[in-house]
């Protein structure tokens, strides 16, 4: 009992602090993306591939969240890409404070977009709001069709989900169509892409579309 009261107080003290990261952010008219999923599911792949784009037209700042080392943020930062790293030294998601502290660092005047890069997990993260506007789940159909129904949580919150490595189906024991079924049994309203790297070209066009096109409808443009 004493046990779910702390988790209980730790969730509403997370809430709090996330509260005050999303009035920060509406105050400053930045729209900010939480993206989740398992260890390798193509997160950073995609972020640097997509960074270049939304770069051409709006301001574009990343944090990313890793147990150990900076590989992630010096993967961003060849983009053009200011990245902080945070490193959580075990623990398996990032949470509101984490935050918190970063956007301290940041002269928020100049910024339109934060992605948070989340922890690899396809867990955790899912049960901390960090004050983002848009959960980004990215699953690659390397990890099996079944993912959706057998990590409900995070994929239930999600307002956009971005399959990878479809260029991998050909070699792999997947329905990409029973993949998505069972997000949408689980969420209708998640809006799904898929993205591909084929002969070295990553091909995620219609996420960056959508990306902008949220940023434009909070930012009122
Ligand atoms: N074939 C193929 N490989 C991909 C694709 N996207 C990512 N990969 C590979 O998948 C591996 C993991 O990619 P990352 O982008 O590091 O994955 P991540 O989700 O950021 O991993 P963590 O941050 O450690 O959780 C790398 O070797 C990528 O080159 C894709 O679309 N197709
Ligand atoms: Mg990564």
């Amino acid at each position: 009992m004493a046990r779910l009261d702390i988790k209980q107080d730790l969730k509403a003290l997370n809430n709090a602090i996330a509260a005050e990261n999303r009035e920060k952010f509406a105050s400053h008219n930045i729209y900010v993306i939480n993206v989740m999923g398992s260890p390798g599911a193509g997160k950073t792949t995609f972020l640097e591939n997509i960074l270049p784009e939304l770069s051409k037209h709006i301001q574009v700042v990343m944090i990313e969240g890793d147990l150990a080392t900076r590989n992630d943020a010096l993967r961003i930062e060849k983009t053009g890409v200011t990245a902080l790293q945070i490193n959580t030294n075990g623990g398996c998601h990032l949470d509101a404070k984490m935050i918190e502290n970063q956007i301290q660092k940041l002269n928020l005047n100049s910024i339109d977009l934060i992605i948070i890069e989340n922890v690899g997990n396809l867990v955790c993260p899912a049960s901390f709001d960090l004050g983002e506007d848009m959960r980004m789940v990215i699953v690659s159909v390397a990890e099996g069709e079944d993912k959706p129904i057998k990590y409900p949580i995070a994929f239930l919150e999600a307002n956009m989900v971005v399959i990878t490595k479809t260029d991998l189906l050909p070699y792999l024991d997947v329905d990409i169509n029973v993949m998505k079924k069972y997000i949408a049994d689980i969420n209708p309203e998640a809006a799904v892409f898929e993205t591909t790297k084929k002969d070295g070209v990553y091909k995620a066009d219609e996420v960056v579309e959508y990306i902008l096109e949220q940023v434009r409808k909070k930012k009122g443009k």
